[in-house]
């Protein structure tokens, strides 16, 4: 009984303590404004509370955006026997129509089957490590060690596969065609062989036919393995080193300046990553209360994932129409090429962390900032209707991180 009242007693106090509005409740209630309502029928609650933005709250949001986000969680999930594979295409986010992308995990010894696609292929190891092994037109080729944190690009049609190193390996993948599924896209080796007659596979590879009696005629996509310890392949046309490596590793490369100071920025692009000439990306890690400054890239859709953390972001298209969107780890979403937006950290206990790709050799924004700083300071005031001294204050440099306070 005294435990009871306990209880009781602390639940009334915290909730006088933090007061919270109608729309961190998940409901459709502006409590300052009396705009809205409850929600009487169907709703699923917890998507509710992850998404306070779709309930109304920011009044500056206007006008029909589409949909720009796709969760992870919201993919069928493929289990194999060495592990899993979920992936976001164009069906899922039909405005992401330059990059797919994919979540991958291999247990230890785990191979992805050799294969190949129409389009070019670039991933990124979060846990674990991976063998990697790659052949191109040239009979050059690449038997490379990743740690977590480093990252791959094979161009179009490039031959490959990966093996889990480690008990987890988990990574990212991002393809530079938002029609992953479109028929031709992968082509898998032992898809090819069992389609092939056996009397051709012998001539091809100067064997008995009876060789290829137990190729398989389902395929495993992931399959068990054991740990590879042949990684020192010898070949006529030499290894793919230096500029031509597939191999991005991330201790060879410094993180970029952040004049903002609101946490670091890692460009993986051709500047850094000569081969990677049609997926430039961006790693971001943003500290408490920071914000990426408001910007727009033009030259591409930008695709990204959220790793950890939870984020807010408003993207504005044009024509009185923008929407604020919530993500948290696993999301994904796209916006549009040229759309102003920012990226806020929304947790009070954990860092953002962040990835963004562009079907681009580089990355490229613009930043609002630096645009109004090199502008007519008068012309600038004039147009917002702000004192000029505000405009002469601001900083010429992109900040790219802001600092909160
Ligand atoms: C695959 O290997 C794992 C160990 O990594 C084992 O637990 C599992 O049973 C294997 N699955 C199959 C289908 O062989
Ligand atoms: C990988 O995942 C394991 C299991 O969750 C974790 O203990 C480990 O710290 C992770 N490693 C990295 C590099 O993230
Ligand atoms: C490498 O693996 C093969 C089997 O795949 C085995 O016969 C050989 O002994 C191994 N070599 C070493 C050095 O472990
Ligand atoms: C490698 O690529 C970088 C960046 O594009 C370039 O600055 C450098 O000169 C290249 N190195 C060689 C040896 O080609
Ligand atoms: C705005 C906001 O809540 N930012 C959070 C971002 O993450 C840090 C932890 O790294 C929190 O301390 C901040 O409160």
């Amino acid at each position: 009984m005294h435990l009871l009242t306990f209880s009781l007693l602390g639940l009334a106090s915290a909730a006088t303590l933090a007061k919270r509005d109608g729309f961190s409740d998940g409901e459709p209630i502006n409590d300052a404004t009396g705009k809205g309502a409850p929600i009487i029928g169907g709703t699923n609650h917890e998507l509710d509370l992850q998404n306070p933005d779709n309930l109304g709250r920011q009044s500056t949001d206007a006008g029909y955006v589409p949909n720009l986000k796709w969760s992870f969680s919201d993919s069928k999930t493929n289990i194999f026997p060495g592990g899993w594979s979920r992936e976001q295409i164009i069906s899922d986010l039909p405005l992401s129509t330059d990059i797919a992308g994919a979540q991958q995990h291999l247990k230890k010894g785990a191979i992805r089957e050799l294969h190949w696609h129409r389009t070019a292929e670039w991933g990124y190891l979060y846990n674990g490590s991976l063998l990697l092994s790659a052949v191109d037109e040239n009979g050059q080729y690449q038997v490379d060690t990743l740690e977590a944190g480093d990252v791959w690009y094979f161009p179009p049609g490039v031959a490959h596969t990966v093996q889990g190193q480690q008990d987890a390996n988990e990574y990212l993948l991002v393809f530079d065609d938002g029609d992953f599924e479109a028929q031709g896209t992968t082509f898998m080796i032992d898809d090819w062989v069992a389609h092939t007659p056996k009397d051709i596979l012998a001539k091809n590879f100067g064997v008995d036919a009876s060789v290829f009696n137990n190729v398989p005629s389902t395929f495993p996509y992931i399959l068990n393995g054991t740990i590879s310890n042949d990684t020192h392949i010898v070949g006529p046309a030499g290894a793919l080193v230096g500029n031509s490596s597939y191999v991005y590793h991330a201790k060879d490369h410094k993180l970029e300046d952040v004049p903002g100071g609101g946490g670091t920025f890692r460009r993986i692009d051709s500047t850094t990553f000569p081969v990677a000439k049609t997926i430039a990306s961006g790693f971001f890690t943003l500290e408490p209360k920071g914000l990426r400054e408001l910007h727009w890239h033009p030259n591409a859709q930008e695709w990204v994932y959220f790793h950890q953390g939870t984020a807010r972001a408003t993207v504005f298209i044009g024509g009185s129409k923008a929407r604020t969107f919530d993500f948290r780890a696993g999301d994904t979403a796209v916006f549009p090429t040229n759309s102003g937006h920012y990226i806020e950290n929304t947790s009070e206990t954990e860092e953002l962390i962040w990835i963004e790709n562009f079907k681009s050799d580089t990355v490229e924004d613009i930043s609002l900032t630096q645009w109004l700083a090199l502008t007519p300071h008068d012309i600038v005031a004039n147009v917002l209707k702000i004192p000029v001294e505000v405009v002469d204050k601001l900083k010429t440099e992109k900040q790219i991180l802001i600092k909160g306070n």
